[in-house]
């Protein structure tokens, strides 16, 4: 029997996800536009928590003030209608063609006033709306040709926005938080903040750096060859972990924004166990498992919604099979015969100095190195067990 998600599961997915008409580089749209309200239901329907959106995505581009209203209005109905909570929401800063030299970074400074105050606009919303995460997705912020962008004076005016946003958050008591959602590229040919680690860099710098935190997805990371579930580690341990975009990739191309697990599934897998069973049994992380896939454009509007279905249901059944791996007492056993568990004690005693450690010889001088590298890991035989349980052979 497959598992039936809930609320409880916090699953979410953006407007532009079962919304995207697949408009391709080389190809036009293969679906009809789809209502949100529409959207705000079938979600509900499907046993979703919550949905996101970019300000475009609810009010298309240059909409006036009466409609803007209107629309907000029968969206706010249909969330109230249906239950659904809006946990996050984002700025459109790459469709309109004023953008296509970034937001935040575009070389023409009018059209960076134009960006804080488009961003400013929909912070507002998102607070109305309850809205606790508000992520920044930079795909424009970049550039092809390395003389066309000062990439220090990008990261001055990079901060110089989030800050100035972060500092308006704070000074009118918006319970919001920001996330950072680091690409490597695509749109542009490299964009800034590319990776988990760029963006935790740049946090570091910033003057409100204490509400900022990131929003990274599975593809974009291996977009640039790196290992999700370790980058997803690393976040946590900066307690930076404030949203996340679930989906699938298979390999270094094109962002291909798959259904979860239809990429690198044995990645995804270690990536829920991290997620839901991160420390000592407990969760490592308590927000949305926010879906930011694409459906295929093959698919017709069934397809849809099959689809969206499916992400929530392989995320549910990796959470089966990861709780299945950790109680399974073979794989207690090769993890302890590995050590997994002995790299959480430190490495020097509680107590002992520097100069404890140099006294003490079976540290170095009486150390066998020679004898100690005899040791086997056992780490192929804890890969093929999270295989097994994976393909539900145990
Ligand atoms: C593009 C993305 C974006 C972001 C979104 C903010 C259009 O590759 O992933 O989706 O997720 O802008 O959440
Ligand atoms: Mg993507
Ligand atoms: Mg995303």
């Amino acid at each position: 029997m497959a598992p039936q998600p809930t609320r409880d599961d916090k699953f979410t997915f953006g407007l532009w996800t079962v919304g995207w008409q697949a408009r391709d580089p080389f190809g036009d749209a293969t679906r009809p536009p789809l209502d949100p309200v529409e959207t705000v239901h079938r979600l509900a329907e499907l046993g979703a928590y919550g949905v996101t959106f970019h300000d475009d995505d609810l009010i298309p581009f240059g909409t006036d003030a009466p409609e803007r209203d209107r629309l907000i209005a029968r969206f706010r109905a249909a969330l109230d209608e249906t239950g659904l909570v809006v946990p996050m929401a984002t700025t459109n800063l790459f469709t309109h063609p004023v953008f296509k030299d970034g937001g935040f970074t575009s070389n023409d400074r009018s059209v960076r006033r134009f960006a804080l105050r488009k961003i400013i606009r929909n912070l507002d919303l998102a607070a109305e709306l309850g809205a606790s995460t508000y992520v920044f997705w930079g795909g424009r912020e970049g550039a092809e040709v390395d003389q066309a962008k000062d990439i220090r004076a990008a990261l001055d005016r990079y901060r110089e926005g989030i800050d100035l946003l972060a500092g308006y958050v704070k000074e009118q008591g918006y319970g919001i938080r920001f996330a950072i959602e680091p690409k490597p590229n695509e749109p542009r040919g490299d964009i800034l903040l590319p990776t988990v680690g760029h963006a935790l860099a740049f946090i570091a710098e910033l003057e409100h750096g204490d509400m900022v935190g990131l929003n990274p997805e599975v593809g974009h990371e291996q977009m640039a060859g790196l290992n999700f579930t370790a980058g997803i580690a690393q976040a946590l341990w900066a307690g930076k972990l404030f949203h996340i975009d679930l989906n699938g990739q298979r390999g270094i191309k094109y962002d291909q924004d798959l259904v979860f697990g239809h990429g690198d599934l044995l990645n995804a897998f270690s990536l829920v166990d991290l997620l839901e069973n991160g420390s000592n049994g407990s969760g490592a992380y308590e927000g949305p498992r926010h879906f930011d896939y694409k459906p295929l454009r093959t698919e017709d509007i069934d397809g849809v919604w099959a689809s969206a279905a499916a992400n929530m249901r392989t995320y549910l059944l990796l959470k089966e099979r990861a709780a299945a791996f950790r109680a399974d007492p073979e794989v207690a056993e090769a993890l302890a015969a590995s050590g997994v568990a002995d790299l959480s004690t430190p490495t020097i005693k509680p107590g002992e100095t520097i100069a404890d450690l140099v006294a003490d010889r079976s540290a170095f001088e009486d150390f066998d190195a020679d004898k100690t590298a005899e040791r086997g890991y056992g780490f192929v035989r804890l890969g093929q067990l999270a295989l097994e349980h994976v393909m539900g052979a145990r």
